[in-house]
This record gives structure tokens, sequence and C-alpha cells, in this order.
């Protein structure tokens, strides 16, 4: 994780202090959406955030309605996902739909909802993205990049 740290600065973009956000995590692939959720918990962590609460949908595909529905409550939404391609047309709609419904929650509230879902080909991709905390061997972490998103549009948001 040391290299994807952010360094924290008083009133700098990733400074969440009196801000309060919640991360929505489905449930499908657990296995990988589990560790996007240690991410986010950690950059949230590292960012000083006043409040996290976490709540938890059957799929991706779940997840803008979750966001919507918490969008009155938080300055921020992490949505996190799995989406694995399986032998079926079923990611495409998945997909498509978690990043438009996100993205439209985003635009119609006003609230930064961080798009936390991978979209790939295989289970080692989804790992490879969805790395340990501190294991230099992984390209990383996009639950933690995600939080830190939503923190840095809720920060643009409230200095407006
Ligand atoms: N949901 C996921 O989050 N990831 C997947 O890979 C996936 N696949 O492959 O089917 C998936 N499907 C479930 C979907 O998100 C809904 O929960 C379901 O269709 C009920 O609305």
């Amino acid at each position: 994780m040391s290299d994807q740290r952010i360094e924290w600065k008083p009133g700098g973009a990733h400074d969440a202090r009196g801000l309060k956000f919640a991360i929505v995590v489905s449930r499908f692939n657990s296995d990988i959406t589990c560790r996007l959720l240690e991410g986010a918990r950690e950059a949230l962590k590292q960012a000083r955030a006043d409040s996290v609460d976490e709540f938890f949908v059957p799929g991706a595909f779940e997840l803008p309605l979750a966001a919507k529905l918490l969008s009155g409550k938080y300055q921020g939404v992490i949505a996190l996902g799995a989406v694995i391609r399986g032998e079926t047309p079923h990611f495409d709609y998945v997909c498509a739909e978690a990043a438009r419904g996100l993205q439209q929650v985003a635009l119609e509230t006003g609230v930064p909802v961080a798009f936390g879902v991978l979209t790939t080909d295989t289970v080692e991709q989804a790992l490879a993205r969805a790395g340990g905390l501190g294991d230099k061997a992984m390209t990383g972490n996009k639950g933690y990049d995600a939080a830190m998103t939503a923190v840095e549009m809720a920060r643009f948001r409230g200095a407006l």
C-alpha cells in the first residue's frame, strides 16, 4: 500500500475531516470485493474521514439504487463491485448498467459517487486490481483509489 499512500495535508484534496462517507459493496465475487473494501477503509482512515458506514447489496447491478438511497445522508458514496466476464452476455449488461447508473446518481444528486467496480475477463485480473495492502507484487487496490477519489470530489464540491 505504501506506493499508493497519498500524502495527507491539512486542508488538502484528501483531507476528509468533517465528511461522512458510505461504502456500498456488492457481495457477488465477495472474495474480491472484500479486498476492495479493505482498501477503501484504509484510504478513508488515512484521509481522516469523520465517519464511514458500510452497506452490502447482492450484485453490481444493485449498486446504483443503493447509491441513490444513500446519497441524501452522505457527502460521498464509494461503490465497490467485481464483474468478471463469464460465458454469457450477462457481464455486458451488468457492467454497463452499474457504470451508467452510478454516474447518473452522481449527476442527478450532485453527491460524488466513486466507481470502484472491477470489470475484468478473469479472476486473476480482478485479484491483481484488488491488491493486498502493502503487497508490492499487486498493481494496486482500486477500492483504495475509489475512496480517495470520493474524498477529493467531496472536497471539490464543498469548496464551491
Ligand atoms: N454481479 C456482480 O457483481 N458481478 C458479476 O460478475 C455478476 N455476474 O457475472 O453475473 C453479477 N451478477 C449479478 C447481478 O449484479 C445482479 O445481482 C443480478 O442480476 C440480480 O439483479
